[in-house]
């Protein structure tokens, strides 16, 4: 294995429980020779995304072309690259041979996929696996437009925006995607921006936690194309912040089922009786 990956592999992605966001500046998930644009957020998102995973050894991404899969051969987590629009029917059928073949292990299976691959070409995918409670996450990364292949219109493209590949200007509203996952029968779906790291944790463990025991869950992350709306490298962060303020496009949503709210209630709850009890232990250690 190249030196580069044993890094990911060793410091970052593997094996730590209660790993998160904080834990971001100490090692990395992403190598640095990354291709996506300088300044990117999907970069930060994905490091994010893969320090919040509950069990990145027992995690299979399934991704979609666009900007968001040339990530994956950078990262240390096991993946597959679909036809662009299939992901959630592969996603489908890898979770059930997944539990077929791994009885007694818990196997999570993510989609990340963009915007033009989630609601445009892939939508008929993705919703058909809502519709038949495929247990699994659907993860967005929404630029509002499709990057990959130069700025085209994507249903998630906001009223009046003018692209390099949709000059005339799109003129219809932002497709709700998020309401649609909840009528289409998603457990849990969040919308939010990567801007607070603490935040895309949260959304991220709940969405693989309640996808294992209840059903698909949806997250669609703001993750601005600096390139196509003619933003510098360092500007990116203050996009999602601007959007998510009160009347913005990304102001946070969240829904829940009773049933999920009740298992990210549970879990929280453990959580916080197994961190303090390692952390007496790590005390009693110190004082021995
Ligand atoms: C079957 C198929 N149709 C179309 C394409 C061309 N294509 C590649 S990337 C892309 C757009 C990706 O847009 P999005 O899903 O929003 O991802 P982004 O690049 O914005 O991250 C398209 C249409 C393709 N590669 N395969
Ligand atoms: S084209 Fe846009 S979405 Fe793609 S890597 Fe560059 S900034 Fe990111
Ligand atoms: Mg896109």
């Amino acid at each position: 294995m190249p030196p580069e990956y044993q890094e990911l592999v060793e410091s970052a992605t593997y094996g730590k429980q209660d790993r998160g966001w904080k834990d971001i500046g100490s090692s990395k998930e992403l190598i640095e020779q990354h291709s996506l644009c300088a300044g990117c957020p999907e970069s930060i998102a994905f490091r994010y995304i893969l320090a919040s995973l509950p069990a990145p050894e027992d995690t299979v991404f399934v991704g979609s072309t666009g900007c968001t899969s040339l990530v994956f051969p950078h990262v240390a987590v096991q993946n597959i690259h679909s036809l662009f629009g299939n992901q959630n029917a592969i996603a489908s059928g890898l979770k059930r041979t997944l539990k077929a073949r791994f009885p007694d292990v818990e196997k999570d299976v993510v989609v990340l996929a963009g915007d033009g691959a989630t609601v445009d070409i892939g939508l008929d995918m993705t919703m058909q696996s809502w519709f038949r409670q495929e247990k699994f996450t659907t993860i967005c990364f929404d630029n509002e437009l499709y990057a990959n292949t130069g700025g085209q219109e994507s249903g998630l493209m906001q009223k009046g925006f003018v692209a390099k590949m949709a000059p005339k200007g799109k003129n219809f509203d932002k497709v709700r995607l998020a309401e649609i996952a909840r009528e289409a029968g998603c457990a849990y779906v969040a919308m939010l921006t990567v801007s607070k790291p603490n935040r895309v944790e949260e959304a991220i463990k709940n969405a693989v936690y309640v996808a294992r025991e209840i059903g698909p869950t949806f997250v669609q992350l703001y993750t601005p194309c600096i390139l196509e709306i003619g933003k510098q490298s360092m500007e990116g962060l203050d996009e999602m912040k601007d959007s998510e303020t009160i009347g913005g496009r990304f102001v946070q949503k969240e829904f829940v089922t009773e049933e999920a709210q009740k298992l990210i209630d549970s879990i929280k709850a453990e959580t916080k009786i197994r961190k303090k009890a390692a952390k007496d232990a790590a005390k009693a250690a110190k004082v021995g």
